[in-house]
């Protein structure tokens, strides 16, 4: 399944590759689509991944999900 995560702080390309590194380390999320523009992340997981987890790597990783 696919969950769209809006995520503010998120300045660079760095950025962008830290928030993507972080929801890929999450077990069971197959990919991850981070968009600076777009200020999001499409999140591609398995149905046992939780809104939350998805949450917690993107704050964990310095940035804020809205
Ligand atoms: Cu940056």
């Amino acid at each position: 399944m696919k969950t769209t995560l809006n995520i503010e702080g998120m300045s660079c390309d760095h950025c962008v590759r830290h928030v993507s590194d972080a929801l890929k380390e999450i077990s069971g999320v197959k990919n991850a689509a981070v968009s600076l523009k777009e200020k999001n992340a499409v999140v591609d997981h398995e149905d046992k991944v939780t809104l939350e987890a998805m949450k917690a790597a993107v704050v964990e990783a310095g940035y804020e999900v809205v």
